[in-house]
């Protein structure tokens, strides 16, 4: 490996130096890394495990099948994590409560909230998935965690990022200093910087979204997709369609080509009427991602990162992408209000 390459431990260190800390926060992302390294590993052969692959016969707090690769994934991030002594409690959306440090434990300042494999349905198709993470720093005193700490507005953040599990493994951060992708090189089994410094488009020509659920959106969506698909738009020819139905992956394209990818609120499933995905794991840490990068994040009416959680696993409509692109969404959005 030549000296221009620059490793993800050799940034954090850099970065830590540069914007002071004790080094518990470099503490956490190294075990984060080493944890997606260990789900990478699983994830890249597990076509050929009969007891990784496949499902658990159990069901998520989300009432979702939970697939093996899930479980796994969990329990690598939890176990990397709950014994470092800088955590003092964790969310995942694969536990329907806090995670609270073993008592054996000693408890640290931060706050992790994660989706240990998001897009899981997808693993036994060979699609790309993902990892969502996001840190706070506890609000609460010392000891453990408390619910006060892990309901924080996506604001606070204090680093969020995501691992996507593809045709090569990339970590993608941010710490309020802009947005780095490092690929996993397997030849060292280390991740390098391959792309520093990541600006999204501030508009796109790619809308990703399921039009399955066209008949249950708001007539604000319903006319805005449409808008894109015609020569309306500001373009003046339709929006390409790219939708994997794998958030990261659909995310991570739209970050680096541009674009706006909408799970926005619908009707189908009274039991979600806000859309299907989580506020505090997966809208927030991408939320927080996409605006360092130059981007937004909202729900079609507020800013993403404004929200002040009620519950861990909340579901919120996410707009999110090339900035343009979702304030003009918000403009359909809100003018169907009336
Ligand atoms: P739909 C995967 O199950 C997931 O949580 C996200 O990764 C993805 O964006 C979304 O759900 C896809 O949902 O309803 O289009 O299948």
């Amino acid at each position: 490996m030549n000296d221009r390459i620059i490793s993800l431990d050799r940034f954090i260190m850099s970065e830590q130096s540069r914007y002071g800390g004790r080094g518990d926060f470099s503490a956490i992302l190294s075990q984060i890394v080493f944890a997606a390294k260990v789900v990478a590993a699983q994830v890249s052969h597990a076509g050929l495990i009969e007891d990784i692959l496949g499902r658990t016969g159990q069901k998520n707090v989300q009432g979702e099948e939970v697939q093996k690769l899930d479980e796994y994934a969990n329990k690598v991030f939890i176990n990397a994590l709950n014994y470092i002594g800088k955590v003092c409690v964790m969310a995942s959306e694969e536990e329907p409560d806090m995670i609270v440090i073993p008592p054996e434990h000693p408890k640290g300042d931060y706050v992790v909230m994660f989706d240990p494999l998001d897009g899981s349905t997808n693993i036994d198709v060979n699609v790309s998935i993902g990892t969502i993470f996001g840190i706070y720093k506890r609000v609460t005193g010392g000891g453990d965690g408390k619910l006060e700490d892990c309901l924080q507005t996506g604001s606070k953040l204090f680093g969020a990022g995501y691992i996507i599990y593809s045709s090569s493994v990339n970590l993608v951060y941010t710490t309020g200093n802009g947005v780095n992708v490092f690929s996993l090189d397997p030849s060292v089994g280390e991740f390098v910087l391959s792309n520093p410094n990541v600006r999204i488009p501030a508009r796109g020509k790619i809308y990703s979204t399921n039009e399955g659920n066209q008949p249950y959106w708001k007539k604000g969506t319903r006319e805005y997709i449409d808008y894109l698909k015609s020569e309306r738009n500001t373009l003046g020819a339709p929006y390409s369609s790219r939708y994997i139905g794998s958030l990261v992956a659909d995310f991570h394209r739209n970050l680096l080509k541009g674009g706006i990818f909408l799970y926005p609120e619908d009707t189908k499933d009274p039991k979600k009427p806000t859309g299907k995905l989580r506020l505090l794991y997966e809208a927030n840490p991408l939320a927080f991602v996409v605006e360092q990068a130059g981007g937004w994040a909202s729900t079609g009416y507020e800013r993403i990162l404004d929200i002040t959680p009620a519950k861990l696993h909340q579901r919120v409509p996410l707009i999110i992408g090339s900035k343009d692109d979702v304030l003009e969404y918000e403009e359909f959005a809100k003018k169907n209000l009336s």
